[in-house]
């Protein structure tokens, strides 16, 4: 674990992961979890890029607000993230928009998502609150942020990364002083600012969020007090320390943990099926921008018993094989080829079938003589014997959901209708 110098701020913390998002633009894949329970990168779900990162940045205090669709990301996490040991001051709380306040009142935003729980977390009294968001892809060290947001004496610092600008629209958009404290601040502006002197990019929030916990406090209840507010971290509260405060922007390059020295750093808000498809083939690279065998800051996820990944001839004699891809414990492939792809835990290919560039989800099964390129498969999807996919793209978009870039994202319900 790699610990930064002197006394380590994260003891004193509570990483706050706002995870009740549906994440729309994810369509059928979020259709029955939300996005931080999506599977990501062969193992893993979303949610445990931020988790890990706070594990392995030393915080023992976590708390993860759900609300849409939470059944999947409950379970995943009772199963993989339930270690944490009270009587060592450590927790983890799920804490699902459960109407504490009142009983017809979901989280309305993201601010209100920490406001319902305040007695919780004042009953941890952690020093710092680390405001993240569970459905981001990167590697950070966190214990540097809160060590930038107690040097320089901010009431609020905010995780920031350069983005092209035309793709900042999306995010909230900052400018910043000659010392990196936050000027202004725009939430989803429909014409980003530039940089000035690097006007084709943007300085874009992370939505991650270091305060003060008394501080952050008083800003909820101000917060919850303003009628014309939509009680949102991007769309009010900060924009309101920003005003009124002192906001500092803390750049991701300064927090990130590299895959290598020479490789440059990686975040992804795999916000979209295209985005998705991307950022888990970026793994099947032989050298990847995200490393995930990095020992000193690996990604916790839940372990389950299974058996070792099995690669076999069949009777006929076909060879089962991989190439550049990524296979899970307890897959089978059997007389098939899978190339530049991520088969999920217990996926089985059978004879002759073939994946080129596909990312499958758990206990897939891809029947015989199917041939399937650029696709996204949801869990426990049966391809049916001899189904092709990815050479005829009118035909795809009938049956399946196609992005711009050619991805088809397969489910059940599209296989059933297929099949009816
Ligand atoms: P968005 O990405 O649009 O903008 P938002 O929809 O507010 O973020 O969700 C942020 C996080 O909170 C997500 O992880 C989501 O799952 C979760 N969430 C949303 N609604 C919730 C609710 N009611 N209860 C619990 N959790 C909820 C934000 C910032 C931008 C910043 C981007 C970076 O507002 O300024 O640029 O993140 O991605
Ligand atoms: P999610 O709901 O997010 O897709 P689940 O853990 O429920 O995640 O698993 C998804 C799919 O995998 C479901 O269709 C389920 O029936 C199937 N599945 C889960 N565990 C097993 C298992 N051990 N063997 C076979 N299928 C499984």
């Amino acid at each position: 674990m790699r610990m930064s110098s002197g006394q380590p701020l994260a003891r004193d913390a509570m990483a706050y992961v706002l995870a009740g998002g549906r994440g729309s633009r994810l369509k059928e894949l979020t259709d029955n979890r939300a996005k931080p329970a999506v599977y990501f990168g062969g193992m893993s779900r979303i949610i445990d890029f931020a988790l890990s990162n706070a594990i392995n940045s030393g915080i023992r205090r976590i708390s993860v607000a759900t609300q849409y669709k939470a059944h999947s990301l409950i379970r995943h996490m009772n199963r993989a993230w339930n270690f944490m040991r009270p009587e060592r001051n450590e927790s983890f709380d799920i804490l699902p928009a459960s109407q504490r306040i009142s009983e017809y009142l979901w989280y309305e935003g993201t601010a209100d998502a920490v406001y319902q729980n305040i007695d919780i977390i004042a009953a941890h009294a952690p020093r710092y609150m680390v405001i993240l968001a569970g459905d981001h892809i990167y590697k950070m060290d966190y214990e540097l942020m809160l060590q930038e947001h107690v040097n320089s004496g901010a009431d609020v610092t905010v995780g920031c990364l350069t983005v092209p600008r035309l793709e900042a629209t999306g995010f909230g958009v900052m400018h910043v002083d000659d010392d990196d404290f936050i000027t202004s601040f725009l939430e989803k502006p429909a014409d980003p600012p530039g940089i000035p002197g690097d006007p084709e990019n943007a300085l874009a929030s992370m939505g991650i969020y270091v305060f003060d916990t008394g501080f952050l406090f008083e800003q909820l209840k101000r917060d919850a007090a303003d009628p014309n507010s939509g009680r949102d971290f991007g769309g009010d509260i900060i924009p309101y320390i920003v005003k009124h405060g002192k906001a500092k922007a803390h750049r991701f390059t300064s927090s990130c943990i590299r895959a290598a020295e020479e490789i440059e750093e990686y975040w992804r808000d795999v916000g979209t099926v295209d985005a998705y498809f991307e950022a888990n083939l970026d793994l099947t690279d032989t050298v990847p921008k995200l490393d995930m065998y990095d020992r000193e800051w690996p990604i916790w996820t839940d372990t389950i018993v299974a058996a070792p990944a099995k690669f076999v001839h069949d009777q006929e004699g076909r060879r089962g094989q991989a190439i550049s891809s990524l296979i899970s414990q307890d897959c089978i492939v059997s007389g098939a080829l899978a190339r530049r792809s991520l088969l999920f835990t217990g996926v089985k290919m059978g004879s002759w079938s073939s994946v080129n560039e596909g990312v499958i989800l758990p206990y897939c099964n891809i029947g015989r003589n199917a041939r399937l390129s650029r696709v996204v498969i949801d869990s426990g999807v049966r391809i049916p014997e001899g189904l092709v996919v990815g050479e005829d793209p009118e035909l795809d978009a009938r049956r399946f959901r196609r992005t711009d870039k050619g991805v088809c994202l397969i489910t059940k319900a599209m296989i059933e209708r297929l099949e009816a």
